[in-house]
């Protein structure tokens, strides 16, 4: 059996005109697999769709916001009138919103945990009743260090995050025994456009993740691709309800404000 196999798998990830769902896309894309980008804009879903073609690589698109069910249904059964499956899905897409909690709106919190915790149920949701009447399929969802620990101003990402954790054990709870197979990624400090901010070289969190992270870099979206192939492939078919953690080994460490200083 070639494990790693996944040619033909119909793919669908959510959020990937930029960033890591972007870098996912294409990877997926690179291992012959039958893709469909996803964005909330029908515009930049289908400029990303032009460069991706200018850069050789061949998809298609599907404009949904992932927290609007009715969107996600009649994306998604596109989707199936195009291709008759879907094999694989990737809940990748996700906001922020950064503020102390003491002043977070009560708008913004839900904003978040729409998108970043109901939208993923609701994809789900409609991937599974494909994938129990197919008796396969792979689930990705994409957590966070934040599904494991928290920092100011993150507090309702945090929440997210920790609850996309929990959803994903109880979809595999609910779900393995259909040969759905349910896992999650979790990046650790990635080089993406939320992360801009930070990117600044003197920028003290920039500096301070430098010095949390053992591997003393920010990682790139594409160190996310390898994981995310491999949770698509045969060879994660007895794998579920895990969170593979892609952080440099930051979560292995409690930080030492010494690192480096020989
Ligand atoms: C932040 C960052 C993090 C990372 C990532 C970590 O504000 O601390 O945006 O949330 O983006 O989610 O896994």
């Amino acid at each position: 059996m070639d494990h790693f196999n996944i040619k033909g798998k119909v793919v669908l990830v959510t959020g990937s005109t930029q960033g890591i769902g972007l870098a996912l896309a294409k990877g997926f894309i690179n291992a012959q697999c039958q893709v469909y980008l996803n964005g909330r804009n029908q515009e930049k879903l289908e400029a990303t769709l032009t460069d991706l073609k200018a850069q050789g690589y061949s998809a298609q698109g599907i404009a949904f916001d992932v927290a609007n069910e009715a969107q996600v249904n009649q994306g998604m059964d596109q989707i199936l009138q195009e291709q008759g499956k879907l094999d694989v899905l990737v809940n990748n897409a996700g906001i922020i919103r950064r503020n102390k909690l003491e002043d977070l709106s009560l708008a913004d919190w839900q904003d978040v945990i729409n998108t970043d915790l109901n939208g993923p149920f609701i994809t789900s949701k409609h991937a599974a009743n494909t994938m129990i009447s197919q008796k396969s399929g792979k689930i990705i969802n994409i957590c966070s260090l934040m599904s494991e620990i928290g920092r100011d101003t993150v507090g309702a990402y945090a929440a997210a995050k920790g609850g996309l954790k929990l959803l994903t054990k109880n979809m595999a709870v609910e779900w393995a025994r259909h040969n759905i197979q349910i896992n999650g990624i979790g990046p650790g400090y990635i080089s993406t456009p939320i992360n801009e901010p930070y990117r600044e070289p003197g920028n003290p969190l920039n500096e301070y993740i430098l010095s949390r992270t053992p591997a003393q870099r920010w990682g790139t979206p594409e160190d996310l691709v390898g994981t995310a192939l491999f949770l698509a492939s045969p060879a994660s078919d007895f794998i579920n309800g895990q969170i593979m953690y892609v952080d440099g080994g930051l979560l292995a460490s409690l930080g030492d404000p010494w690192w480096g200083k020989d």
